[in-house]
């Protein structure tokens, strides 16, 4: 089995996963969007994206879909296949219509886009994104409060998706701690090690800096 991954979002999550499974994984960095590599990826993913995940013959793109294979292959309930799955979906899809995507918002323009140098922060839509950040993040923490984890006693899958860019909040400054419940939550997550930092002893660049002077 395979992962190709970079140092982004998406990406960042479907590694955490494998090594929070311990999964027997190789892991291969890729970017498939730089110059002249299309044509190596586009038969892996169409969409010219990662995560994307290789096993027997077959790949598999979508992050989700990806921590669901890890997590039935290693018997886990961190994708969990009991009653709870209904509850666990649910918080996968609101939370990428939702926070996850609010998060994005406000990450893409304060961070992706400085970044790679695709253009300068549009204010109007750091405004739109931290409203909607707060629109969400008032439902989550209403959830995560009393409650060590969004579904059940234990880590899920759901957990880390709401998370994907928590991590990239020295970018996107989110007022995540205007929200104790969410902050809490998120502490705990920084103390799982396959979380905090999932690319120890793997081979990838690092992404270049934030330059701010459009
Ligand atoms: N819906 C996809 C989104 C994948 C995606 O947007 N990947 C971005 C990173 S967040 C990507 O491949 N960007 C180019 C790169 O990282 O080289 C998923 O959940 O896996």
């Amino acid at each position: 089995m395979k992962l190709y991954f970079s140092r982004n979002p998406n990406p960042r999550l479907a590694v955490a996963v494998a090594r929070l499974l311990n999964a027997n994984i190789e892991f291969e960095f890729a970017a498939p969007r730089d110059p002249g590599q299309a044509d190596r990826y586009r038969h892996l993913n169409p969409n010219l994206l990662v995560p994307i995940l290789e096993y027997s013959g077959r790949t598999l793109w979508e992050s989700d879909a990806i921590a669901c294979w890890l997590s039935r292959k290693a018997g886990s309930t961190l994708w969990r296949t009991d009653d709870d799955e209904p509850e666990m979906i649910r918080w996968i899809s609101w939370g990428k219509e939702n926070f996850v995507k609010a998060c994005d918002i406000v990450h893409w323009e304060r961070g992706t886009k400085l970044r790679y140098g695709i253009g300068a922060c549009d204010d109007r839509m750091v405004e739109e994104g931290l409203k909607q950040f707060h629109e969400a993040a008032l439902i989550l923490d209403q959830q995560l409060t009393n409650r060590q984890w969004l579904i059940g006693d234990t880590i899920s899958f759901a957990d880390l998706r709401m998370a994907t860019f928590l991590p990239f909040n020295d970018a996107a400054r989110l007022p995540i701690e205007d929200y104790a419940s969410i902050a809490r939550w998120s502490n705990q997550l920084d103390r799982i090690e396959a979380w905090r930092d999932p690319f120890i002893g793997l081979n990838a660049p690092l992404p270049p800096p934030i330059v701010s002077n459009f």
